[in-house]
């Protein structure tokens, strides 16, 4: 379907869920005269939450008279996909199946409905069982709010518990499906759901080659992908960097945060 202005993709180079959608339009080749990317701004709100915010002077936030993610997105979280008739999609998944019906992305799904469906399995397991356990924002108010043991919120053992106890399955999955790539030898959306997620893992401390080797070896091969490649390197590296406020980190550290 072709369009006159681009529709808009609202992403943090930070954010996982982002990750997933970028990894995806470069590996595909979507041009950013079909989809521009738009960086958010990030702060801290009092509790040392992290929040992304519209950035100032985008038409979007001068059109709802504030930065406030909420105003334009209920869910608060990102990505966000805008189309030029004011229309909204989000979630990570649903965005990607949306783009992929105006860009053909050259087969990021494999052929045999199994595979494909391995693939999908993958990719819920990241977006669903991993991710909302160990994203930042959600480890911090447990700690604050509902008094939750207090750690240092990167390495919080809760968050640490769930990336271990799924990539403990997706490395059983990987025996059997695994390629050079999640699925098979090819780049597939699972791949693109992975890669964040290993980073957050990366940084969190997890030793993945001696805790997930199949995991290791497959996200060492798919980084190198110069397509993937590019995106980390504007993301900051394989190892997702810390952007939080030190003083608030060492404050929960310290059990007074
Ligand atoms: N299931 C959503 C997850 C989106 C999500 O949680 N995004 C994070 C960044 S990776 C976010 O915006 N978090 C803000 C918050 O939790 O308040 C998707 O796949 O898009």
């Amino acid at each position: 379907m072709p369009m006159s202005e681009p529709l808009r993709l609202f992403v943090h180079r930070t954010s996982s869920a982002s990750l997933r959608v970028t990894i995806f339009m470069s590996v595909a080749g979507v041009p950013d005269s079909l989809v521009e990317k738009v960086e958010m701004g990030l702060a801290t709100d009092p509790r040392g939450i992290p929040v992304y915010t519209l950035s100032e002077g985008d038409p979007v936030t001068e059109a709802l008279g504030t930065t406030d993610l909420k105003a334009f997105n209920p869910e608060s979280r990102i990505p966000v996909l805008l189309l030029p008739d004011g229309r909204k999609m989000t979630q990570s998944g649903a965005i990607i199946d949306y783009i992929r019906t105006l860009h053909d992305d050259g087969g990021m799904e494999p052929d045999d409905p199994w595979a494909r469906a391995e693939m999908r399995r993958l990719m819920w397991i990241i977006a669903a069982d991993v991710q909302p356990y160990q994203n930042i924002p959600f480890i911090i108010q447990a700690m604050t709010e509902w008094d939750m043991v207090r750690a240092m919120p990167t390495e919080h053992p809760l968050r640490l518990h769930f990336i271990r106890r799924e990539f403990g399955a997706i490395e059983a999955l990987l025996a059997n499906c695994a390629g050079t790539c999640a699925v098979g030898d090819r780049v597939t959306l699972a791949d693109c759901f992975i890669v964040p997620q290993v980073r957050n893992a990366l940084m969190a401390g997890i030793d993945l080659p001696n805790e997930f080797p199949i995991l290791s070896r497959v996200f060492d091969h798919v980084t190198e992908v110069p397509a993937v490649r590019r995106v980390l390197e504007d993301a900051g590296g394989k190892v997702q960097p810390s952007f939080f406020s030190k003083a608030h980190m060492e404050a929960y550290a310290a059990g007074d945060g």
